[in-house]
């Protein structure tokens, strides 16, 4: 029997629904592993170390993380992550201090966010009910409106006399980076196609260099289809026209936008799945749902554990383990299918029966996995 093959993952579950949403998932990964480990192909282990930073951690000690906090994460396989945000914190610090510090400096520069249609979910869109819709929003990781730089000033005239500056960053860099990422995702799939976000009527210098990066790009991709289009267009064409996209590659905040509104298309920002990759692997990728902590419902086990899971999905497909992240999928499809949803999408089963219905699922369906 070849060795099991051992990957050592860091969970951070951190604030809110984050803690219910990233056991349950870690539930459904260890039911993987022990299910994997008694094949002769495939075997994989996972060891978890799990950290409490988060909001209650800054209760406690006056900051997200640990001092050092980084430095224990760097030889992990993998991080995978809940949610950050509660009521003692700032939005600004608890972002800045613990997801934002992760994903920075950690070069987590394509931040992939699948909008997945899964079967037995209702959609807003009237559209779902007769076409496949299936888009990826590849989102900027590392600068644009995210990178940090400004200010605030002036307070000290009086009230009413403060300025702020917050300045986006785009560099001809970061910019290729993720345009390439795109196109090469494109071409894996069925539809080979790219739009790119922008805002180039109005931001003439970040946008207008994404722009043209855009086009040099694609012309190294001639088999690829593309479109250029603005943010306001591409919202509108995300509620009316969705079976035209396939890639949506964007700038930091506005593939965050973007994304919410396609998880919200989808029928529920609980059901969304997310990757923040280094592609280069020099530093570990982090793996979370798109949701936040969604203080209104924590605590009362409620909360959708599916973008949880198929965040989990992802992280398997990353650690090499392909065969594992779709029996994942399709055990999700399950269970969503046999109308086994959480309240956000018109069911009533909790998060620990969805998690439950997903382990059952994967019994009955799992193809062979890869070799060790
Ligand atoms: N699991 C994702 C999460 O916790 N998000 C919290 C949040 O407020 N994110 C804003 C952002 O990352 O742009």
């Amino acid at each position: 029997m070849p060795d099991r093959r051992m990957y050592r993952i860091a969970a951070i579950p951190a604030d809110g629904v984050g803690k219910e949403v990233i056991a349950a998932g870690r539930r459904v990964l260890d039911a993987m592993a022990d299910q994997a480990g008694g094949s002769t192909e495939g075997a994989f282990g996972l060891e978890w170390s799990e950290f409490p930073w988060g909001s209650e951690y800054y209760a406690e000690h006056g900051r997200m993380m640990a001092p050092d906090g980084l430095a224990l994460l760097r030889d992990f396989d993998a991080i995978y992550f809940g949610a950050v945000g509660w009521e003692n914190v700032p939005d600004h610090v608890s972002l800045w201090g613990l997801r934002l510090n992760i994903t920075q400096n950690f070069d987590q520069w394509a931040n992939v966010r699948p909008v997945t249609f899964l079967p037995g979910i209702e959609s807003p869109l009237r559209k779902a009910d007769r076409l496949p819709l299936d888009w990826v929003v590849v989102r900027e990781n590392s600068e644009g409106e995210y990178a940090g730089l400004g200010g605030r000033n002036l307070s000290g005239r009086g009230p009413g006399n403060e300025v702020a500056v917050q300045t986006a960053l785009f560099t001809e860099k970061g910019c290729e980076r993720i345009i390439r990422f795109a196109f090469d995702l494109a071409r894996t799939r069925e539809v080979s196609k790219v739009s790119s976000v922008t805002k180039s009527n109005a931001q003439q210098y970040g946008s207008v260099l994404w722009d043209d990066v855009f086009k040099r790009v694609a012309a190294d991709y001639p088999e690829v289809q593309t479109e250029s289009v603005l943010v306001d267009a591409m919202s509108a064409k995300f509620v009316l026209q969705p079976e035209d996209l396939s890639v949506v590659v964007a700038s930091n905040l506005f593939a965050d936008i973007l994304s919410d509104l396609g998880s919200a298309l989808a029928g529920s920002l609980g059901l969304a799945a997310s990757a923040n990759l280094n592609p280069e692997r020099r530093f570990p990728s982090m793996f979370e749902p798109v949701h936040g902590s969604a203080p209104d419902i924590a605590g009362r086990g409620i909360s959708n554990p599916v973008g949880a899971i198929l965040s989990a999905a992802l992280m398997l497909d990353h650690l090499g383990q392909p065969t594992a992240a779709r029996n994942l999928e399709t055990a999700v499809e399950t269970v969503t299918a046999a109308g086994i949803r959480t309240r956000d999408v018109g069911g009533t089963a909790g998060t620990d029966e969805v998690a439950a219905a997903v382990i059952e699922a994967l019994k009955l369906a799992s193809a062979p996995l890869e070799p060790a």
